[in-house]
């Protein structure tokens, strides 16, 4: 084609030529190609699930639906609150819960529709066992009456806990555990063993954890009122007090530190609870920053309270538990407690204490 007759310069521009028309030739077989190919649907590559295929099926369409019978109660009164004495909401919108603020009936139906199973830590160390009986007789009365309950007893001495009659769906589950010289150590490890057993036991039993002190007895009903994600108690000694006399640690070089112009609330160590992931997540959160303290040679003021009281001081409680159900009669009966469901058997510290 480009031959030897040819200038040199007629010669170059039939190269140039014939490549020009190899590489058009090139670009319009790759154009079609493409034109007819099929272009996956955008987002396709970073989630599996957006297809258009009908076999395929979504965990939506497994979501079970809570749907409530029909029921006549009072209607709620947008301009009457229920209850006008005591602080009901806190400032970030968890419900703090009092007599009169909640239709029980309501949260039943929801809750029994739902299937909740709930789980009630104690721990019995030692001479504690002694309080164990009581605890559970009167849980049996007033605690989650009708729900599906399990009593998970830690204690070192197995022996000391004798069987009680349970109502229907409700289990007694009594856990080997060590014990710890100090009374102090005691209080303070339940968290540590909280967090082990949520990891290895209680995500497989029930959906939520109520955890609380031994040293007591139900008065009167706790039910389903209580439970949300993760929430604290106020304790009686200091629903009034002022942020300044709090007794939260105020050693900066404590984890548990809380600076004199923080905190909302006092909780007491000894009533806690939420969901069993919430409650992993606390209880973790809490053992970690005692540990890392007692490298440090530091053990905060009030124990587990104190990391409490940091650890709801900066992830907020999704509902706040009022001092009806933490009381303890040395503080008399206010006006504003219409009830007491869980109060404090009255002890001797000296003679149970480190036993
Ligand atoms: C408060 C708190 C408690 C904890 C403690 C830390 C309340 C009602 N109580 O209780 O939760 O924060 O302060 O100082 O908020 N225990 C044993 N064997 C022992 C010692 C303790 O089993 O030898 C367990 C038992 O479940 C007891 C709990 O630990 O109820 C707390 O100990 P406590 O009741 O002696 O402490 P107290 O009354 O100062």
């Amino acid at each position: 084609m480009c031959t030897d007759n040819w200038g040199r310069s007629d010669r170059n521009r039939c190269w140039y030529f014939i490549i020009f028309a190899a590489l058009l030739f090139i670009l319009s077989f790759s154009w079609h190609s493409l034109k007819n190919s099929q272009w996956p649907p955008r987002g396709m590559f970073t989630c599996k699930s957006v297809s258009h295929s009908t076999s395929d099926t979504s965990y939506l369409d497994q979501l079970k639906e809570v749907k409530l019978q029909r029921m006549l109660y009072e209607k709620p009164e947008t301009l009457k609150p229920p209850r006008t004495d005591v602080l009901t909401m806190t400032p970030w919108l968890a419900p703090i819960v009092w007599n009169g603020t909640y239709n029980i009936d309501i949260l039943n139906e929801q809750f029994h529709r739902r299937g909740v199973r709930i789980g009630l830590t104690v721990f019995a160390i030692k001479k504690y066992t002694v309080f164990v009986k009581t605890f559970l007789e009167s849980a049996e009365k007033f605690f989650m009456v009708g729900h599906k309950v399990n009593y998970y007893v830690f204690t070192d001495r197995a022996s000391d806990i004798s069987n009680i009659t349970l109502n229907d769906g409700r289990h007694l589950v009594v856990l080997d555990v060590p014990s710890y010289k100090r009374w102090q150590e005691v209080s303070m490890r339940r968290m540590e063993m909280i967090r082990n057993f949520s990891r290895e036991r209680f995500i497989y039993e029930v959906d939520y954890l109520v955890c609380v002190d031994v040293d007591m007895r139900f008065s009167d009903d706790v039910g389903v009122e209580i439970l949300s994600n993760v929430f604290g108690t106020l304790h009686p000694g200091f629903y009034g007090a002022s942020r300044q006399s709090f007794t939260y640690e105020r050693r900066t070089q404590s984890e548990a530190y809380i600076a004199a112009d923080e905190g909302d609330f006092y909780y007491a160590g000894g009533y806690f609870g939420g969901t069993v992931e919430e409650v992993y997540k606390l209880t973790n959160h809490c053992h970690e920053a005692m540990m890392a303290d007692k490298e440090k040679n530091i053990e905060a003021v009030w124990h587990d309270e104190s990391y409490i009281n940091k650890y709801f001081l900066y992830h907020k409680p999704t509902k706040i538990l009022s001092p009806e159900y933490l009381w303890d009669n040395n503080f008399g009966v206010p006006a504003m407690l219409k009830r007491r469901r869980f109060v404090a058997v009255p002890k001797n510290h000296a003679q149970i204490r480190n036993r």
